[in-house]
């Protein structure tokens, strides 16, 4: 079983691993920790990471970076039409409505689904592992915003899967953040004492995100979590490239906005500028040569204009600091501790925004590149039983609020019920009871769309089947269960009908009358219902008293409190009551269907498979390459010993047309037919080689022999 963890960033891409050790971040192929989330198409083969960085001036159309604002959204979602004008990229409205790409890959024109593109990444990020791990893997976290939506959490999910990956949960990026921070710290105060908070922030190339933690030995539980999913650096380098963009049509007469490729490459500029002012405050230069048109550009920024610049951007960094204190009821006082990760964090003026806010010094002490992919390995090691690791546990929270609705036996009634509030610890789930005659459907919706950066309120709907009237005519009592999974999910888990058995020694089904105990006339379906958490009773919804149970971490289920779980497992056993469980049929809002997965974790496989072949094609016209010119090399030198001046000439022939043909009608071969040559030419070398190495070792052969004598 591997212990992986994955840091799936807008920009950079991070992978941590469990070996004896420890916790330890990998690097690349490229001696990288970093992987860029970019994956360059070609008429061959495809490039990810590193390889796939590099050509996003010279392969525009075709080089992937900057979607993961694509996932479990439809092509018409504001949200990715305004990602669209960003991206030097097509997008295209999949047949199921959702985002994708198109690009040329194998001289055709191919659209995939963000599932795809997605998966490709995380497949290069597997194989990364694999190299470090010598083993392959499987089990692993990935971290996800906190922000993210049901179906942009499901979409990263089925991308997991399309990589061949078994992600066992899907982590807010600030929660593992926060164990990173927590799991090792000696000192935190015991589990009766007052706990230490800390707030963890996040700036990113795409986001901002902020938490806040409490923690006890042993034990952290975010209390808050709050955002601006539209802050980051990229908008740093915006306003850079705006300004340029600004001063060079003036400047120099050019509309850069109308070149992609110029504008790419400003990008890069403005964001190694950006990065060159967060450690210098006076003028620093800009310099583009061959821009556009043949012109070179120039032009020059200090870190003062920068932030007068970006003052709007900069304004935007206290109200989610203010609101994760307000969700969390905490005042400045309350807070042990500030700190910061994620790159555009290290822009001075950012942290001067928050050193003002919480008049206090942040503190920098995590990695601000690797804690994420660190906390997610963390997190994989925990739920892996194969690793030891110091027992931690973990709750998150639900970010929106999540509300039910159904329609009820009154004329033109619905009933509602807010199932799981705001900042609801998670995972979770409740038990719901309804009196039903008949087979009833529920929805689920986010409450306050205003909060979610989703455009539509729709999480699913599950329709609770095989629900019939009891014998004597009245309503079945159903129990639901709802849960937020351990990805921050929710779903209608499962339902079960309570029936009473007949005690007369008979035990047949008929049920007799149902208990009446819960059912209440006046309100028709939802039954009161308490929560019961670590002996707190909370309340979800001020009308209802929800009666059920907590769910930690996936790993122990608790269900109803002791007392009346007790009494219906005894009557269950006694015969008294029965409960059978309901089919559900649920239908997610942006669900992926299993066969168009299927279909993508396939050409995955094609596409891998693909790569492998065209690297071994390479590699063997490679091999032919290098033969030459180390034959030729040796022939001039070492070789020159044991040649006829004839078969010297005739095979120095050789080895130039073999050149010349590698350069025009072999540039462009199958595998086999590189494989060929070779043998071709170590025929001839061979001998060669055979006389030199004779030579070489004979004086070695002899002196060994002198030395056993
Ligand atoms: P996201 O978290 O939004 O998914 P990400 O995780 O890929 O994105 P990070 O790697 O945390 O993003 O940060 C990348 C951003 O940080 C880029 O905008 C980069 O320019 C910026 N950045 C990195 N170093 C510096 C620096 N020294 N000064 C200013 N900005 C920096
Ligand atoms: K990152
Ligand atoms: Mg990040």
């Amino acid at each position: 079983m591997s212990v992986v963890g994955i840091d799936l960033g807008f920009l950079n891409c991070y992978i941590a691993v469990a070996r004896s050790g420890g916790i330890e971040t990998i690097a690349n192929e490229y001696s990288d920790r970093c992987t860029p989330a970019c994956i360059s198409l070609g008429s061959r083969t495809r490039a990810i990471g590193n390889a796939a960085k590099s050509q996003i001036v010279t392969n525009v159309r075709n080089t992937l970076h900057g979607f993961k604002k694509l996932h479990g959204r439809s092509f018409d979602d504001p949200i990715v039409q305004t990602e669209r004008i960003r991206l030097p990229y097509e997008l295209q409205k999949m047949p199921n409505g959702s985002a994708g790409v198109k690009v040329r890959y194998l001289e055709e024109e191919r659209p995939f689904a963000i599932e795809q593109v997605t998966g490709m990444l995380l497949a290069k990020l597997k194989e990364t592992s694999e190299n470090a791990l010598k083993k392959p893997v499987a089990d692993c976290v990935i971290s996800i915003p906190s922000f993210f939506t049901d179906a942009e959490r499901r979409s990263v999910m089925a991308a997991a899967q399309v990589a061949g990956l078994n992600c066992l949960r899907l982590m807010n990026e600030t929660t593992a953040v926060a164990l990173a921070y927590g799991i090792y710290k000696q000192d935190l105060p015991l589990l009766d004492e007052k706990p230490r908070n800390v707030v963890f922030i996040d700036m990113g190339h795409s986001a901002y995100q902020v938490s806040v933690c409490a923690f006890n030995k042993g034990k952290l539980k975010v209390l808050a979590t709050t955002f601006d999913p539209y802050l980051g650096g990229r908008n740093f380098d915006e306003a850079l490239v705006d300004y340029f963009c600004e001063e060079f049509k003036t400047k120099y007469k050019i509309n850069v906005k109308e070149n992609s490729r110029a504008l790419l490459r400003l990008y890069q500029e403005c964001e190694k500028l950006k990065k060159l002012m967060s450690a210098n405050a006076s003028d620093l230069p800009l310099n583009i040569e061959c821009f556009m048109n043949d012109l070179d550009v120039s032009s020059k920024m200090n870190r003062a204009q920068f932030e007068q610049l970006c003052a709007s951007l900069l304004a935007r960094v206290e109200p989610p600091l203010k609101a994760v204190m307000e969700q969390a009821n905490l005042q400045r006082e309350d807070v042990s501790s500030i700190e910061i990760v994620g790159g555009a964090t290290r822009i001075p003026a950012v942290k001067e925004q928050i050193t003002k806010f919480f008049l206090k010094d942040i503190s920098t002490t995590l990695n601000a590149d690797e804690a994420v992919a660190r906390g997610c390995a963390l997190q994989c090691a925990i739920l892996s039983p194969a690793f030891k690791v110091r027992e931690f546990s973990i709750t998150d929270i639900v970010p929106y609020s999540i509300t039910l609705r159904w329609k009820t036996s009154f004329e033109d009634g619905t009933g509602e019920c807010e199932v799981f509030c705001k900042n609801h610890p998670a995972p979770f789930s409740k038990v719901i009871t309804f009196h039903k005659k008949e087979p009833f459907e529920l929805e689920a919706f986010y409450t306050n769309l205003h909060e979610v950066p989703y455009p539509d309120p729709r999480i699913g709907s599950f329709t609770i089947q095989n629900v019939f009237p009891q014998s004597d005519g009245d309503s079945a009592k159903v129990k639901v269960k709802v849960r937020v999974n351990i990805h921050g999910i929710f779903s209608v888990a499962s339902a079960s009908v309570i029936e009473k058995q007949n005690l007369e020694g008979d035990h047949s089904d008929t049920p007799m009358e149902t208990e009446t105990s819960f059912k209440n006339e006046n309100k028709d379906d939802v039954d009161k219902m308490q929560v019961d958490q670590e002996g707190a009773h909370q309340k979800c919804h001020a009308e209802h008293t929800p009666e059920e149970e907590i769910d930690h971490t996936g790993a122990k289920t608790k269900s109803l409190p002791l007392d009346k779980q007790d009494r219906l497992n005894q009557n269950i056993k006694k015969g008294k009551v029965k409960s059978i469980d309901l089919p559900i049929q649920s239908s997610l809002w942006r669900q992926l269907g299993q066969d168009l997965l299927n279909s993508y974790i396939e050409n995955e496989g094609k596409m891998i498979m693909q790569d492998k072949l065209e690297k071994e094609r390479n590699d063997a016209k490679n091999a032919v390459e290098e033969y030459v010119y180390d034959f030729r090399d040796k022939l001039g030198t070492v070789y020159d010993k044991f040649i006829t001046p004839e078969d010297l000439s005739k095979l120095s022939a050789i080895l130039e047309d073999t050149e010349n043909w590698l350069y025009e009608e072999g540039e462009d071969q199958p595998k086999q037919v590189y494989v060929d040559k070779l043998q071709e030419l170590k025929k001839y070398g061979q001998p060669i080689q055979m006389k030199y190495m004779e030579h070489e070792e004979r004086p070695k052969a002899l002196n060994d022999l002198g030395k056993k004598i």
